[in-house]
């Protein structure tokens, strides 16, 4: 029997918050590397960081029709299609700033719950991996290849958690979505020298995609799974799972999301890029 042959993604991966233990969390991220909770967040935070989003996005385009964007702001925002509330003071509705209502959202409650139990209470968010981001019809780039999120931190070895935050509905199906390959950790391959390959280095995202051949020797037969997602889910994605955009040339609308990646404090190395900052836990905001 193949490791995934007895796995069916949607039933054993995918479960309503008010039905989740913490760890049957932790246990399916070591298991399968990934883990869908359903209506776990509340939709007018979330809204409200949507619309904060998108008049984000419209500033980022009208920069770009004028030209007044820096190189750096053109290449890390405008060309991957991210806004970087950790970076930029982005104020929601409320009065809060976004990055503030994005850690609230995912330190308290079950998430805290699920933090914890898989990375301990000694938790960094790795900031240049927490931002918002659109994909979609349109888009500038091109959906993000397969890649491991570790090895884009240039992690070599430790735990790194990435809680992907819809901010529509009908992520993967009518919008991008995240496609993800369900495998045990203890068989997946670190591709820590992805992207190295053949014709991939003059490519967006070449510095971790990849390539086929270490694709099909990492996953072997392990199909290929695209929940959908809707806002108030959260994937909860292991850093060493392989995963790419899910996008299909039928899809019509546009996908926002936003993703937040930790790992434990004694897992931080110096190499890895970017500013760092204590998860405090046990801390919320009113
Ligand atoms: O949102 C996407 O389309 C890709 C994002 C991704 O791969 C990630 O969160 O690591």
């Amino acid at each position: 029997m193949t490791e995934h042959s007895c796995i069916n993604p949607d039933r054993d991966l995918s479960a309503a918050a008010e039905d989740v233990d913490p760890r049957r969390v932790a246990a399916a991220l070591q298991r399968s590397g990934c883990f869908v909770l359903r209506r776990v967040l509340p939709i007018a935070a979330l809204e409200r960081i949507l619309e904060r989003a998108l008049e984000g996005y419209a500033a980022l385009e009208a920069s770009h029709a004028t030209g007044t964007l820096t190189p750096e702001m053109e290449r890390r925002c405008y060309g991957y299609g991210i806004l970087r509330p950790f970076e930029e003071d982005l104020v929601c509705s409320d009065l809060r700033p976004m990055r503030d209502s994005m850690q609230d959202l995912v330190r308290r409650g079950l998430l805290a719950d699920i933090v914890r139990g898989y990375l301990g209470s000694d938790v960094t968010l790795l900031l240049e991996a927490c931002h918002v981001r659109r994909q979609g019809p349109g888009q500038v780039g091109r959906p993000v290849p397969p890649h491991q999120d570790a090895s884009v931190m240039r992690m070599r070895s430790g735990r790194l958690l990435n809680f992907w935050v819809p901010l529509v509905h009908g992520a993967g199906r009518e919008a991008p979505g995240l496609a993800v390959y369900p495998k045990s950790l203890a068989t997946t391959i670190r591709c820590t020298n992805a992207g190295t390959r053949g014709g991939l280095q003059e490519r967006m995202y070449s510095n971790f995609e990849i390539d086929s051949e270490t694709l099909r020797q990492a996953v072997g037969d392990t199909p290929l799974w695209t929940p959908v997602l809707n806002m108030g889910d959260v994937l909860c994605l292991d850093g060493w799972s392989i995963h790419r955009t899910a996008f299909e040339t039928g899809m019509t609308r546009q996908r926002y999301d936003f993703e937040m990646r930790f790992c434990r404090t004694t897992d931080l190395q110096p190499h890895m890029p970017g500013e760092t900052r204590q998860l405090r836990l046990d801390e919320c905001a009113a």
